[in-house]
């Protein structure tokens, strides 16, 4: 499962609506979420779609069993991909979403869409967290070892009511990886892409975190996204053109590392998740 995204900007509002889950939007908000999505060039597609598509392809070939997708906010939904999974004549379903922290606000909801879905048609195998998990760990190690940078670990900020254990498993993450890489103490954790909702959330923001980073006499940033996976808007946008602008205005020298996309080592990290998971189908 993935977040979902729209395939055009027409989408947008249908899209958006379904992220606010029937509370207000505020035309200004669509407007400029409209305008980061024509940025980010949807209209000759979405990275997101496609890159799930291809780690969905790449996940079905290196398991040998049938992987569908479902997306939370757009189509294919996640009900349609149970659907199709109880066509198979399937007993057993694996839930696995590409996100890898588990939060009441996040990953549960996933989870409510294939309960309501599944009904007791079938056994549910659903894998709730996977931050810690040795080959992701190593992945993410590799793509910041041997950095001059100070490495800024990032994942998308929650409001802080009802956020649960959230932010010690992504800095769980972070310590593993800067431990794996051999960082020492040339890393920091802060959060991105907050919504304007009017309520606190997590922070602090990176946005800040790199302001404050410059006083302290950083020069060199490398931005190591541990809460997603894939290339999309909180990445191309909030980092790639934001933070990026930021830094650029500040004199800090700014990378981010590859997102793990469809790479088929991060696709055996997935199959290793599913494989253990159909082994204990008591987790669910
Ligand atoms: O590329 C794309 O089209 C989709 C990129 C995308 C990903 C993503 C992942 C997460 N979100 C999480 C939490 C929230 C909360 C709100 C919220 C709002 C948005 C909006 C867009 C959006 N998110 Fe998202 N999120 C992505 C896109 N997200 C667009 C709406 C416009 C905006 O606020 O900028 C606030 C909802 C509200 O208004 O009440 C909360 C979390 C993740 C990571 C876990 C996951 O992937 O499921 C957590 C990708």
């Amino acid at each position: 499962m993935a977040y979902g995204s729209p395939e055009r900007l027409e989408d947008v509002p249908a899209y958006y609506a379904d992220i606010r889950g029937g509370r207000p939007i505020s035309p200004e908000r669509l407007e400029d979420l409209v305008e980061r999505y024509r940025r980010l060039g949807i209209e000759d597609g979405s990275p997101l779609n496609a890159i799930t598509e291809e780690t969905r392809a790449a996940l079905e070939r290196e398991l040998g069993i049938p992987v569908f997708t479902g997306m939370k906010h757009w189509t294919p939904r996640i009900a349609d991909a149970v659907a199709r999974s109880l066509d198979t004549g399937a007993s057993t379903i694996v839930g696995l979403v590409l996100a890898p922290h588990y939060s009441p606000l996040s990953i549960a909801g996933y989870r409510h869409q294939v309960e309501a879905a599944l009904g007791d048609a079938a056994e549910l195998a659903f894998v709730e967290r996977w931050g810690t998990e040795p080959g992701f760990v190593d992945l993410l190690a590799d793509r910041v070892r041997g950095t001059g940078a100070h490495v800024v670990f990032t994942a998308h900020s929650l409001p802080v009511e009802g956020a649960g254990d959230y932010e010690e498993q992504l800095l769980e993450t972070s310590s593993a990886v800067a431990e794996r890489a051999s960082l020492g103490d040339r890393w920091s954790f802060s959060f991105q892409s907050e919504s304007p909702t009017g309520v606190p959330w997590l922070g602090p923001d990176i946005l800040d975190h790199l302001r404050a980073l410059h006083e302290g006499g950083v020069t060199h940033v490398l931005v190591c996204p541990v809460g997603f996976v894939a290339d999309h808007l909180e990445i191309k946008w909030d980092l790639d053109v934001e933070a990026a602008e930021l830094a650029q205005e500040l004199g800090l020298e700014f990378e981010r590392i590859e997102m793990p996309n469809a790479d088929p080592r991060f696709v055996g990290v997935l199959a290793g998740l599913v494989r253990r998971a159909l082994s204990v189908p008591s987790r669910a």
